[in-house]
């Protein structure tokens, strides 16, 4: 088992040393990258890290890193009574609704979200405003909701729709399908071992490591697989891209 895998590892290697050469976004769109990011059979990592350096790690930091608050910034609660009337209820009612280029769509309440794999993580957040703030993050990662749901072929971005307003539209958000399965990128109910505030984006918020802090969707209600990001918004793929020419890719 052990070699059969090394050898299959290695033949992947010599396919992937002339891929490398037609670049990561054109990688990225091609039959054989998404099928290996859909399959469910552990080569996926193993792939994407010999096409690219997406997939490595943020640095991860010790409970004494910590910072004293971790502050709030963009939305602290949002007034969108459909929002509000979740909180009333402490989210009891919540569903995060996954659809779009899914095979199966999906309905998940918080116990059902906090019954999946649980990933810790303790991170530095950077806002592009100027601040940073090191956190521990608790969740389940994106990459098991997106095979639970099964990505079809013609997916290649993840959306996320939050509760809040932001003028005329709500905020929103997106990532491609590198950093939707990147082991880091987790959708976390908790922040410093309590619940996640709801300053801080409660019930559910996306952490995306890799990324500036605008990428880092709070009050995550609905997430949406695409073929393009054409429809989505202005076509930019996030509320700050649309609004104030935000680069899409904000890594860090
Ligand atoms: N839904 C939503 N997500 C959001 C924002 C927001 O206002 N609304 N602000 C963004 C910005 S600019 C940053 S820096 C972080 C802030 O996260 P925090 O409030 O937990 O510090 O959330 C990001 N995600
Ligand atoms: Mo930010």
């Amino acid at each position: 088992m052990m070699i059969a895998r090394r050898k299959l590892v290695g033949s992947l290697g010599v396919a992937a040393g002339g891929l490398l050469l037609s670049g990561c976004d054109r990688v990225a769109g091609t039959p054989a990258f998404r099928s290996f990011v859909e399959g469910t059979d552990g080569l996926t990592i193993d792939f994407t890290r010999l096409v690219s350096k997406r997939d490595a790690l943020a640095r991860e930091y010790t409970l004494t890193d910590l910072s004293p608050v971790f502050r709030a910034n963009g939305t602290r609660v949002p007034a969108a009574p459909e929002y509000q009337s979740l909180m009333a209820n402490k989210f009891a009612d919540f569903r995060l609704r996954i659809d779009g280029l899914v095979r199966q769509p999906l309905s998940l309440s918080l116990a059902q979200l906090r019954s999946l794999p649980v990933r810790t993580q303790i991170t530095r957040h950077d806002c592009v405003e100027g601040w940073s703030a090191i956190g521990q993050w608790t969740g389940t990662p994106l990459s098991g909701l997106m095979k639970q749901a099964g990505l079809m072929p013609s997916a290649r971005f993840i959306v996320f729709h939050c509760a809040d307003d932001y003028g005329a539209s709500k905020y929103y958000e997106s990532i491609d399908l590198i950093d939707a399965f990147h082991p880091q990128t987790i959708l976390a109910w908790g922040l410093n071992g309590q619940r996640l505030p709801i300053q801080n984006g409660a019930p559910l918020r996306l952490r995306v490591e890799r990324q500036l802090g605008y990428k880092h969707a709070k009050y995550v209600m609905r997430i949406e697989a695409v073929a393009s990001l054409a429809q989505i918004g202005a076509g930019k793929g996030g509320y700050w891209e649309d609004s104030n020419d935000y680069a899409w890719y904000a890594g860090i």
